[in-house]
């Protein structure tokens, strides 16, 4: 009997602890998207050309933002995300995107979002 209940909380132990692994597995691999999808797009270079940034847009972030189809729409975003006015998004700039694209993922999904009316 005690033998039986320990084997189950071991099982619902290992169960959980796979669940944690996998979940920051996941979280890991995605960290990993994001700054391997940087360093693709720049192709060797320290920051994107605005050509460079817009491919990435269009290919990575359809599914999540709109107008990705406009490139006057991404040129408009690039030069609100280009901090120092270079006309490059570096790495950081990039990350600022990223953020500002994981805050409304998480307002829309705790319904927060000023849009969802
Ligand atoms: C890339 O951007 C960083 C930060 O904006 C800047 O310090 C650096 O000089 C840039 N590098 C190139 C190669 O343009
Ligand atoms: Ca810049």
């Amino acid at each position: 009997m005690a033998i039986s209940l320990l084997a189950t909380s071991y099982v619902q132990f290992s169960f959980s602890f796979f669940v944690l692994v996998s979940l920051s597995l996941d979280m890991e691999s995605a960290i990993k998207t994001v700054v391997t999808t940087f360093l693709t797009s720049a192709k060797g270079k320290e920051n994107l050309s605005a050509g460079s940034f817009q491919k990435l847009v269009q290919k990575q972030l359809g599914g999540i933002m709109d107008d990705t189809k406009s490139s006057s729409a991404i040129k408009e975003m690039m030069r609100g995300l280009d901090e120092n006015n270079d006309g490059r998004v570096s790495f950081q700039e990039y990350l600022t995107l990223v953020g500002y694209l994981a805050n409304s993922l998480s307002q829309s999904k705790s319904g927060s979002s000023p849009d969802a009316s």
